[in-house]
């Protein structure tokens, strides 16, 4: 049995997700992102940082969401919803899946740390400002890449769970805005309406 420990407003939306896109039967630990729950003795047990999302499978544990995708996609779907390594966006879906946690989160931690989790007099918004910027410029490959197409390889694929992801917090935090980034606005609408993404958001 898959248990995915979850916590909402995460990444661990994204393990919820592509479990969703699959129609596997998972069960779920919703935790409050809060330090009682996830720096718990039972948590770290399952991730040494006290951090999520984690997948259990029987006796296996694994974290790391990129890792976690790669998982499910290989060991519970055969490969589902990623191209096989001959097919031509191969090389396309790696790119933009290592590209989410790569690139793209790194400011965004930054970012969430200067709004949301530091106390406000020990917020700077120099620091927060530097990575405002490095996040936007991050994305303008990304919105190059995504003109004539729905999704980041054409079709729908366990790439979007990642940097799709990655495309609507950006949204949430004020940098994808429809004026500066058009198609990847349009990318994050589209994936919202997707079923699996709203209950992925909304769990
Ligand atoms: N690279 C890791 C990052 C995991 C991570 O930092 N998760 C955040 C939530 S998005 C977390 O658990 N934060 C809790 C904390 O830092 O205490 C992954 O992709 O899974």
């Amino acid at each position: 049995m898959l248990t995915l420990h979850f916590a909402p407003n995460s990444r661990a939306s994204r393990s919820l997700w592509l479990l969703e896109e699959l129609g596997l039967t998972y069960q779920l630990n919703r935790m409050d992102f809060s330090p009682k729950d996830l720096k718990s003795d039972e948590h770290r047990a399952r991730h040494p940082l006290g951090r999520i999302p984690v997948l259990e499978d029987d006796d296996i544990s694994i974290y790391e969401s990129g890792a976690i995708a790669e998982y499910i996609l290989e060991r519970h779907k055969n490969g589902g919803l990623k191209p096989a390594p001959e097919d031509p966006c191969f090389p396309e879906y790696l790119q933009w899946f290592h590209y989410c946690e790569g690139m793209v989160m790194p400011p965004i931690n930054t970012i969430v740390v200067h709004t949301l989790l530091l106390p406000p007099d020990r917020q700077d918004e120099t620091v927060r400002g530097q990575a405002e910027r490095l996040l936007a410029k991050s994305w303008l490959p990304v919105e190059a890449a995504m003109v004539g197409k729905d999704y980041l390889i054409g079709d729908f694929s366990a790439a979007d769970t990642m940097l799709g992801h990655a495309c609507i917090m950006s949204q949430r935090l004020g940098i994808i805005t429809e004026e500066a980034f058009p198609l990847l606005s349009a990318y994050a609408a589209r994936l919202l309406a997707r079923p699996a993404c709203a209950k992925a958001f909304s769990a």
